[in-house]
């Protein structure tokens, strides 16, 4: 029985990878920083004793996907959670002088990556749950999935997209007994800004004067949700930190 995480070499993945090692889930952790995955598998094999897989993938790639499902089955047979957590913005520009290229490294990474990824796995999970595993899967989507902002045109576009995909997703799996849950968080501070600006001054000045969500915050509620009972399925949880009342709009001291 185990958990796949896309992303989870930092931010909100990793902190997922933290928290269900430490409730004694086996781990698949898949990100393109495979360095980092070792690190973090090493770490959490020693604390917790749990079995941890790391591979290193790109989720932009629809082949290489393919090929890593292909020739990781009896791994990827022992999964019960999917954590869809991979993902990115890239820049921040009015959609008149927007860059393509960031448009299509979004659209690649947040949409195609994560029906890539749950095209493969989501046959596996339907077999598990007919022999009565509880399945769960967890779409990290985002409050730019339900507001738009200035900007973030394309970001929020596919973060839209990830929110109408959790529902596709739940009503294609009516029957499974597989839960799917959408958790839509507002300003985490992990390596999104830095990601996003490319510029560490930049990327830090996005929350002066606020405390935004930690990764953990974030991991914290996706391991609530899957820890329900079996029989409720928490399908969307909207999560801003307390100064961030709108998705733009933020008390700053
Ligand atoms: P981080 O930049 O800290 O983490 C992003 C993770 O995604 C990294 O592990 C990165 O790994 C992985 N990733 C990116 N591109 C790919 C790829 N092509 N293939 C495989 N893995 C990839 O940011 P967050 O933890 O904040 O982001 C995680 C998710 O949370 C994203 O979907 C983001 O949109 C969402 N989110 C973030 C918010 C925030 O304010 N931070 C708020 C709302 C939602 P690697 O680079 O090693 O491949
Ligand atoms: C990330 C949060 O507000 O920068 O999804 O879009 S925000």
């Amino acid at each position: 029985m185990s958990v796949f995480i896309s992303g989870a070499s930092s931010g909100i993945g990793e902190a997922c990878a933290r928290n269900f090692a430490a409730n004694g889930k086996d781990l698949v952790l898949v990100a393109r920083r495979k360095d980092r995955l070792e690190k973090l598998s090493t770490e959490l094999r020693e604390r917790h004793g749990i079995h941890v897989h790391t591979f290193e993938l790109d989720v932009r790639s629809r082949k290489a996907v393919e090929g890593f499902i292909a020739g990781n089955q009896a791994v990827l047979n022992t999964i019960e959670v999917l954590v869809n957590n991979a993902g990115l913005a890239a820049g921040l520009s009015p959609i008149q002088t927007g860059n393509i290229d960031d448009w299509e490294r979004m659209i690649d990474t947040n949409v195609k990556g994560l029906l890539y990824v749950s095209r493969g796995l989501l046959p596996l999970m339907i077999k598990r749950a007919a022999e009565g595993v509880s399945c769960h899967v967890v779409n990290i989507g985002s409050v730019a999935g339900y507001w738009v902002y200035p900007n973030g045109n394309v970001y929020c576009a596919t973060k839209f997209a990830v929110k109408a995909l959790s529902e596709g997703m739940r009503v294609d799996l009516h029957g499974t007994g597989i839960r799917v849950t959408e958790i839509a968080p507002g300003m985490a501070e992990t390596e999104f800004s830095l990601v996003r600006l490319g510029d560490a001054e930049k990327a830090k000045a996005v929350y002066t004067g606020m405390t935004p969500l930690s990764a953990q915050d974030v991991a914290e509620t996706v391991l609530w949700c899957v820890q329900r009972p079996k029989h409720v399925n928490i399908q969307e949880l909207v999560v801003f930190p307390t100064q961030q009342s709108s998705v733009s709009l933020v008390a700053r001291q």
